[in-house]
């Protein structure tokens, strides 16, 4: 075995030479990892003895793409398309063996190399798309060669992976390896082409499939539709798709070449930029500074869930989908079916688009047992409490519960605002209580609020991290404060959305620039579907609020077909011009002076406050990082990944900016935006909230 460089190896076995890449963590094509291979490649050449070549890495994983840390860096030669075209034109064939995930650049390798052997737990794809980019070394060329436009404008546009056993039946791969014996299945089946004499396979050169599509705009008109809305605002994907089409109609060398021109001038861009900065803020929102990586984490075989409500039933699904058994709590045997019902029904659901086996559904429902009495979630490694939002009950609940789990339990309350360590302190293990705040809908929603209390053990903090991702969820611990941080984040914008339309704006006009900014809804759309009689009371309403007037009128949001909008039986929403007069009469009473409203005051006067109470999460420590602010956002609310969350934007604006428009505000509107002391302080010193 000859080392090439610090992360290759070249060993030569009789006539087949294997080139063994190994950079850690992920295999990515840095500078190194490009030179490596081109070395390699180059002594394999020359080598007369070596009539085949294999390419697999070791570690965890084959290529996972190009090195993003390197992104937005003058590049270092030797370029990916180099090393590409070497393996491409390599005069002996090239065996990609794959194992882990072939990501992106390390797909388009392995697109490179002539034949692809892959072990069935595999995984492949181009997730470029979810960094702002298009593939940029071939993928959006080869891979419709190789598979088909249809499908390769679902890869690339999902950025979804897909499976080895997908990728054998669509042609991606040749053969499939034993688990765990990799090396030796690829090694054979380079002995097999040397023996057949087989030709150097160039998907380059397939025409077969990229002829079949064209003529066929419908393909690409399709592809368009079924994306549009989940990539609105977006910039590249409108990108991969002329680039999929350039595959079609232009020479190979011109479709790689504009394919390129693309990728680059996307990667040069803000969108990217943003995508970027996410990808690495959601990895760090794993690392805690003061609890090791080595900290021991507590095993969770069984969860318990008390109330089989909406919530619960989301909470209980999340586990279920992974294998984690669940016992769930009611209190009423009507109750209790009602939601064991509902979890059956949306597996059913689910399982009517194609997206689940029956037999899944099955197996999930038969890991999940309802029960009414709390003793059966005496065995439980972990509880979450999804009952009512009240301190008394909530108490009630974990004084109980403390009577009856086992030890070292995990006791977790799913409260979207109540104090954590209030509720800790009904139990006589405080340390075991922590707070697990999911987002609506539960099994939907990728964000999981990890609030770590005053006493909660730093193992229970590691194990809830751990089980986040387990589970498909990104976890960012947060401190004890109302609303932790993203609802808390949320009150000033809602606060000034309602006194933006006393003022003169409609609340179509918040909505729509809230919508045209990225966010999926315009805060009184999210009123109206949540219903705003949430915490409302007929006995105590008093047409003190706009909100209570509205109840009182019956327009309770779209269940009632009216609330600040008026919905058809479809539920689409139309203004309602009722809803406008009963405004401007309570600003009259009110007597609140009414103008018109420019669209850049009601993006300002929402997102602003927003900002600063960020900037007074952080001061307070509730945060450990602004990023993590940004990773609730972009995660539990929605907030656009091509703006990087609200302090990435704070930044992008400059805080200097920020914080005179607080000033300005503060001046003609009150003390509502009082800028932080943070804010002031970072301004005066030109800081950043991330590092970017
Ligand atoms: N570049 C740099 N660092 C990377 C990386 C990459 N491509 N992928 C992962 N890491 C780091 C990550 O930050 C973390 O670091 C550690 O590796 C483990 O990652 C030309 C231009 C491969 C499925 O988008 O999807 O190719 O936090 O915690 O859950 O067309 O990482 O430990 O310091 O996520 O086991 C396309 C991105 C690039 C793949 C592994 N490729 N990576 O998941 O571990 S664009 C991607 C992933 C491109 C070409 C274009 C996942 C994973 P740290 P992890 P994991």
């Amino acid at each position: 075995m000859t080392a090439i460089n610090a992360v290759t190896d070249l060993a030569i076995d009789g006539e087949i030479a294997t080139i063994r890449l190994d950079s850690p963590p992920v295999n990515a094509l840095s500078v190194e990892v490009r030179e490596g291979l081109i070395g390699a490649l180059n002594a394999a050449e020359a080598n007369a003895g070596v009539k085949a070549i294999v390419l697999i890495c070791a570690g965890r994983t084959f290529i996972a793409g190009a090195d993003i840390a390197e992104f937005g860096k003058p590049p270092r030669p030797p370029f990916l398309a180099e090393a590409l075209e070497r393996i491409e034109n390599a005069g002996k064939p090239v065996v990609a063996a794959i194992h882990g995930t072939a990501l992106g650049g390390g797909f388009e390798v392995a697109l490179t190399a002539h034949y692809r052997v892959a072990v069935p737990s595999a995984k492949f794809g181009l997730p470029e798309i979810k960094l702002g980019i298009i593939p940029g070394a071939g993928g959006t060329q080869r891979l419709p060669r190789l598979i088909g436009v249809e499908k390769a404008l679902d890869v690339i546009l999902s950025g979804a992976p897909f499976g080895a056993r997908d990728a054998k039946e669509w042609g991606v791969v040749d053969a499939l390896a034993e688990e765990g014996r990799l090396h030796e299945a690829a090694s054979a089946f380079a002995r097999e082409l040397i023996a057949a004499n087989a030709p150097l396979r160039k998907i380059r050169d397939l025409t077969a499939k990229i002829d079949a599509a064209r003529g066929h705009p419908e393909i690409f008109a399709a592809a368009r539709q079924a994306y549009a809305r989940k990539y609105r605002g977006f910039e590249a994907w409108e990108k991969a798709i002329a680039s999929v089409s350039n595959a079609v109609d232009l020479p190979f060398e011109e479709g790689i070449a504009r394919e390129r021109e693309m990728c680059l001038a996307l990667m040069a861009g803000a969108q990217s930029k943003a995508q970027r900065y996410v990808f690495f803020a959601e990895r760090q929102a794993a690392k805690i500074p003061d609890i090791p990586a080595s900290e021991a984490t507590r095993p969770v075989r069984a969860v318990g869930v008390v109330g089989a409500g909406t919530m619960g039933g989301g909470i209980a699904m999340n586990f279920l989908n992974v294998g984690i058994p669940v016992t769930i709590l009611e209190a009423s045997r009507e109750a209790l079916d009602r939601g064991l019902q509902i979890i059956r029904r949306n597996y059913e659901n689910t399982a009517r688009k194609g997206r689940l086996t029956m037999a899944e559904v099955d197996r999930r429902m038969a890991d999940l047992t309802g029960a009414l009495d709390l003793s059966a979630l005496a065995d439980a490694d972990l509880v979450i409490e999804a009952v009512f939002e009240n301190m008394a009950l909530k108490k009630d609940v974990f004084a109980k519960l403390d009577a009856i789990a086992r030890p070292g339990a995990i006791l977790a309350s799913n409260t979207s605002y109540l104090d954590i360590d209030e509720i800790a302190a009904a139990t006589k293990r405080p340390e075991d209580v922590l707070g697990l705040h999911f987002f609506s809908p539960a099994n939907v929603m990728r964000l999981l609020e990890i609030v770590r209390g005053a006493k909660t053990a730093k193992s229970a903090v590691a194990t809830a991290l751990q089980l986040a991702r387990a589970i498909g969820k990104v976890g960012v611990v947060v401190g004890v404060c109302h609303g932790f941080v993203g609802n808390r984040m949320l009150a000033p914008r809602q606060r000034e959305a309602m006194k933006l339309i006393l003022e003169g704006a409609t609340p179509w006009d918040v909505d729509r620039v809230l919508v045209e900014f990225g966010l999926p809804m315009g805060p009184f759309a999210m009123s109206d579907l949540a219903g705003l009689d949430v915490g409302w009371s007929k006995a105590t309403s008093a047409r003190a609020t706009l909100r209570e007037i509205l109840c009182e009128e019956g327009r309770r949001g779209q269940k009632t077909g009216a609330g600040f909008y008026d919905y058809d039986e479809a539920r689409n929403a139309r203004p309602s011009p009722l809803v406008e007069a009963i405004i401007r009469d309570f600003a009259l009473a009110k007597g609140v002076e009414r103008r018109a409203i420019a669209d850049a005051e009601i993006l300002a006067r929402c997102i602003y406050p927003m900002i600063n109470e960020g900037a007074r999460i952080l001061d307070e420590g509730k945060a450990l990082r602004a990023s993590d602010i940004d990773v609730v956002w972009i995660n539990g609310y929605g907030w656009p990944t091509y703006r990087g969350g609200p302090m990435f934007y704070a930044d992008a604006i400059g805080l200097g900016r920020v914080l005179a428009k607080m000033q300005e505000f503060r001046a003609a509107l009150g003390d509502d935006f009082t800028p932080s002391p943070l804010l002031e302080r970072m301004a005066r010193d030109g800081a950043r909230f991330v590092n970017s």
